[in-house]
């Protein structure tokens, strides 16, 4: 079977805690565009003008025709078999977390139990006044829509300049901190904190893999760097561990 390293096996192998820490590129293999590629949303729009809250209360209606525009994206998109092996991989261990960067709400969709949403979900909806939380867009008579308490609603998702959600943030570095093993998929790893989870994983002794279609700043740190599809490697790693288990 193809070409994952021994080290990675063993070191997954012999693990009782992982982590997995994904970006836009685990989610590319769905049809969803990344940010930064060459196909990315980031081409056309610029986030710094889209994806901050000083966007929001210059022209808060752009913003959600922007975000709807990103939601309209998501319809009929399906979980891909690099999501699907990550639940497979939960399976296997008792000590477990997902954390991902991805507001596309796939791997919830996939099956992934034990997951942190860094960045939030692009299908939630939150009060910008009263910070009351919506499970879903309320019938919509313009943009942008209105709380009860007058306020406006935004998306549920962490803009550039905003702390991360405290306990999701939390609960990240305490897995990063303690788990064995971390694998890194399909992220570009340039955006705080989430960029950094790896360093502190390698810092505290874990062993760190990075699953990516191209280099990154992580490539040079971590123990393992595979070039690659993520709906590929992550299928085929899955299949060397349990190749190994029987
Ligand atoms: C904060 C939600 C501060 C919204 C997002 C200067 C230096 C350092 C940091 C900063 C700085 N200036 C500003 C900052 C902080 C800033 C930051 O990090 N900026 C970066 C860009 C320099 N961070 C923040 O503002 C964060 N908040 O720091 O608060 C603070 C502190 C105290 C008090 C108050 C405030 C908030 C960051 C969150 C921003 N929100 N998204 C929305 O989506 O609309 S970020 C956005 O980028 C997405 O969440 C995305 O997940 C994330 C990371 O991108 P990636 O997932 O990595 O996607 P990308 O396209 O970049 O890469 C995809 C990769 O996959 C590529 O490498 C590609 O090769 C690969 N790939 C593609 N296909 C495949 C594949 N791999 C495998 N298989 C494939 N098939
Ligand atoms: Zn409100």
């Amino acid at each position: 079977m193809g070409n994952i390293p021994q080290a990675l096996i063993g070191a997954l192998d012999g693990a009782e805690y992982v982590t997995v820490l994904t970006g836009a590129g685990i989610s590319s293999e769905s049809g969803v565009p990344t940010f930064r590629g060459k196909d990315g949303i980031w081409r056309k729009h610029n986030p710094m003008q889209l994806a901050t809250p000083e966007a929001f209360e210059r022209d808060p209606k752009l913003v959600w025709e922007w975000y709807l525009y990103r939601r309209g994206l998501m319809q009929g998109v399906h979980p891909n078999p690099a999501h699907l092996a990550i639940v497979e991989l939960e399976r296997r261990y008792s000590r477990f977390l997902l954390i991902t960067q991805n507001v596309d709400d796939l791997h919830r969709k996939a099956g992934s139990l034990e997951l942190v949403e860094l960045h939030g979900n692009i299908f939630k909806v939150r009060c910008s006044m009263c910070e009351r939380k919506l499970s879903e867009m309320p019938e919509l008579e313009g943009l942008p829509p209105r709380c009860e308490c007058g306020g406006n609603l935004r998306p549920d998702v962490v803009w550039f300049g905003e702390m991360l959600p405290h306990a999701a943030l939390e609960r990240a570095f305490e897995a990063a901190a303690q788990c064995d093993c971390m694998l890194v998929v399909g992220t570009s790893a340039v955006v705080q904190p989430a960029a950094s989870l790896p360093l502190i994983a390698k810092r505290e002794g874990a062993f760190v893999a990075e699953l990516n279609y191209e280099p990154t700043p992580l490539s040079h740190l971590v123990d393992i760097s595979l070039m690659g599809k993520a709906g590929e490697l992550m299928p085929l790693l899955l299949r060397h561990l349990e190749a190994k288990g029987d």
